[in-house]
């Protein structure tokens, strides 16, 4: 691959932004330095890209999505090869999807399987955390296994989905202290599922079978009240650290904020979908259009400020990370199921393309600064999940995982503009932001410039993941 000097643009990091230029070799930034430094070629002595008016920030770090996730009896649209290739069109170059297990079931063979269906399948680099779905003495006994030998260094447990995914509070009780001793991080889906299903079933009896429905029969109160319990039973496990997924309203941030203000080890993410998208103008639309907004913790109210909620969270750091839970099905025999009721409906939207563009709107918009947006997209989660200083920074030594994003011009969403995901809608359509993807860089090859998508199936490699950068 060879040098390649990304020149003219203005680095942006946490802590700052410089006009600086970006020397890579190979797969590594080996400079980032004042452009007149010695230590840069001269014009023509290597390959360039050149970033005039550009940010040039790090790959963005998606740490949670969802590719061809079996549920039930479909599969999420996008395969690895899809997702991912969806993914480095929107300026990612890193991922970190699920490997599953659930009751009966060996935690390593899950994980077995889910390598075999990811291995020369992905764009760019990707990594695992895992679930576990059936906490018991067997799936316990592995937990060390996955960070000690398989570089897997987070858990995903489930307060809702009885009798598939979910875990009752003595199990996960148990499986906190497993993972909290072997240095792994506990991700939380926090909603209290039994509660939730006795909602579902009396709408669905009452004949209440829209998709409003599967955002009213999960209210705000009972993602606050899981949210709460999990922080209790992670201090109750030996304050182990805890990260709470897909955070949508804002009684359950103001447990996150409280336990953070207790100076706790808690961290939280939310999503494009819960700071753009709304039950009323979304998940109520008739029929099909309405359950394509149909996902786990649901769209919120537009009239009870969550959505402003969550940018203040964002801002304080209450809120750590931007993820999608990029977990998209085809409206042709996925979200049609609406037909049938809202509780045969698959849970999930798509947004993995989208993410960095979403989320620097907010920078527009003055939500967030320039820095903190490519903190929450790039560096924390990279840090967070054990990547961090290889993924997440522009830092010599670093993979040189680069994006160019131009301020000046503007990016339209949906199937009628950008949109490489393998899904028959778009939730994000017609919505047109400031910004554009220019350049991709992932370990020192362009993947994507103006000239298309250049990076080539099964390029991508997995990520061995080392001990989450969180206190304990
Ligand atoms: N939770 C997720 O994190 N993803 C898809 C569905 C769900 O409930
Ligand atoms: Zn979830
Ligand atoms: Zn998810």
């Amino acid at each position: 691959m060879g040098r390649i000097v990304v020149r003219g643009g203005t680095v942006v990091s946490p802590s700052g932004r410089w006009r600086a230029d970006v020397l890579i070799d190979d797969e590594r930034i080996v400079a980032v330095a004042a452009p007149d430094a010695a230590v840069l070629p001269a014009a023509g002595e290597v390959a360039e890209v050149d970033a005039t008016g550009c940010y040039v920030i790090p790959g963005g770090v998606d740490v949670h999505t969802h590719m061809q996730l079996p549920m039930g009896d479909l599969t999420s649209s996008d395969t690895f090869a899809s997702g991912t290739a969806a993914a480095a069109w929107g300026g990612v170059t890193t991922i970190v999807d699920f490997a599953s297990q659930q009751v009966g079931e060996r935690v390593l063979d899950g994980l077995e399987a889910r390598h075999a269906e990811a291995e020369g399948q992905c764009v760019i680099d990707y990594a695992f955390h895992q679930t576990i779905g059936g906490v018991d003495d067997d799936s316990l006994a592995a937990i060390p296994t996955l960070i000690e030998r398989e570089g897997i260094s987070s858990i995903k447990l489930f307060m809702a989905y009885p009798g598939t995914y979910y875990s009752d509070d003595g199990q996960i009780l148990r499986a906190m202290q497993v993972a909290g001793e072997a240095g792994m991080l506990t991700m939380m889906h926090a909603e209290n599922g039994i509660a939730i299903d006795v909602l579902r079933a009396q709408a669905m009896a009452a004949g209440d079978t829209d998709a409003i429905h599967h955002g009213l029969t999960r209210p705000p109160e009972l993602e606050a009240e899981a949210t709460h319990r999990a922080v209790q039973l992670a201090k109750v496990a030996g304050n182990v650290p805890l990260y709470i997924v897909h955070l949508s309203a804002s009684q359950a941030l103001e447990e996150v904020a409280r336990a953070r203000h207790a100076g706790r080890n808690v961290l939280a993410e939310t999503c494009p979908q819960y700071l753009y998208l709304s039950l009323e103008d979304h998940l109520a639309r008739p029929g099909v259009d309405g359950a394509a907004y149909i996902c786990s913790t649901p769209l919120r109210s537009r009239h009870e400020h969550h959505q402003k909620d969550l940018w203040a969270g964002l801002r304080r750091d209450d809120l750590a990370v931007v993820a999608t839970d990029h977990c998209p099905f085809c409206l042709v025999d996925g979200k049609d199921r609406i037909s049938e009721g809202f509780t045969a409906v698959p849970n999930g939207i798509g947004g993995v393309e989208h993410r960095m563009e979403l989320i620097y709107q907010g920078v527009v918009t003055g939500e967030i600064t320039l820095e903190r947006w490519v903190e929450t997209c790039c560096t924390t989660p990279a840090r967070v999940f054990g990547m961090h200083p290889r993924k997440g920074e522009i830092v010599p030594g670093a993979d040189a995982d680069i994006v160019v994003f131009d301020p000046r011009r503007k990016t339209t969403l949906g199937r009628a503009g950008k949109h490489h995901m393998a899904m028959d809608h778009s939730p994000w359509e017609g919505i047109t932001v400031d910004g554009a993807i220019d350049t991709v860089i992932s370990r020192g090859e362009v993947i994507v410039d103006a000239n298309g998508l250049h990076g080539r199936v099964g390029r991508g490699r997995f990520l061995r993941r080392d001990r989450p950068a969180v206190l304990r």
